[in-house]
């Protein structure tokens, strides 16, 4: 098994198409898809396109449906939710499905869908992604960070360190081996110098402090726990998880 980590969709090449692709969006959209999938949603769809997610989900039972849409951080007129993985209590969540569509989290998503295996990681299901990897040990493997309109995201990074450092510690795997270019050293090395003080991390990054300009400070405190959560999103078919 090799390793690459990306720092954004626009640095992770498409071609050749990677064995197994994990899209990581820590604030907040796949500790989002975390959250309502161990809350008992049927699926998560994701969506680039506003309009194309309020299209779809139109001929949905709406008993069945929430739909939810974030931009700038806010929740997007006419959806009933925002990206907060806060705002999803099992109630409302249990057997429905979420449409979902988020400034970077769902074109990161949307960058890798042609994996024949995709998953989705956060802090808080790590370990399930991990355990996946180590079991399956797919011949490449990207993390796909989805940083920020472009632009480098501590969060992901350090997310996708922490995957690394889960998989060298298990002993099953050696650095040299396993890293398939030097991001995914870089990453660890972030990884091993925030791994006590995450929360701090977070709220040091760029998207973190947008975060807290909007009183979002509970959703860095959630986003940045590790392994609370044993679920593993995977891809069925383009853009349902
Ligand atoms: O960019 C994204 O996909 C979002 O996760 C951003 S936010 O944390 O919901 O603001």
């Amino acid at each position: 098994m090799k390793v690459y980590c990306y720092h954004t969709p626009e640095l992770t090449p498409i071609e050749p198409t990677p064995a197994c692709a994990v899209a990581i969006d820590v604030l907040r959209a796949t500790t989002t898809i975390a959250t309502v999938l161990a809350a008992g949603a049927e699926a998560v769809q994701a969506f680039s396109d506003i309009d194309k997610l309020m299209a779809v989900s139109e001929s949905w039972d709406p008993s069945k449906r929430l739909r939810a849409g974030e931009r700038g951080g806010a929740k997007v007129e006419g959806c009933d939710f925002g990206n907060s993985p806060l705002e999803y209590k099992r109630d409302h969540v249990l057997g429905c499905r979420l449409f979902l569509s988020t400034t970077n989290g769902t074109r990161a998503l949307q960058r890798v869908e042609a994996a024949p295996i995709l998953l989705t990681a956060a802090l808080v299901n790590r370990r399930a992604v991990v355990e996946f990897l180590a079991q399956t040990q797919p011949e490449t493997v990207y993390l796909v960070g989805s940083g920020w309109q472009g632009s480098y995201s501590l969060e992901d990074t350090v997310c996708a360190g922490a995957i690394i450092a889960s998989l060298v510690e298990s002993g099953s795997f050696n650095l040299a081996e396993l890293a398939g270019n030097d991001e995914t050293v870089a990453a660890l090395a972030l990884y091993e110098q925030w791994r006590d003080r995450l929360v701090d991390l977070m709220a040091i990054a760029s998207h973190g402090q947008r975060l807290l300009r909007l009183n979002c400070n509970a959703d860095l405190e959630y986003c940045a726990q590790e392994d609370i959560l044993d679920v593993l999103p995977r891809q069925q078919t383009p853009g349902v998880l």
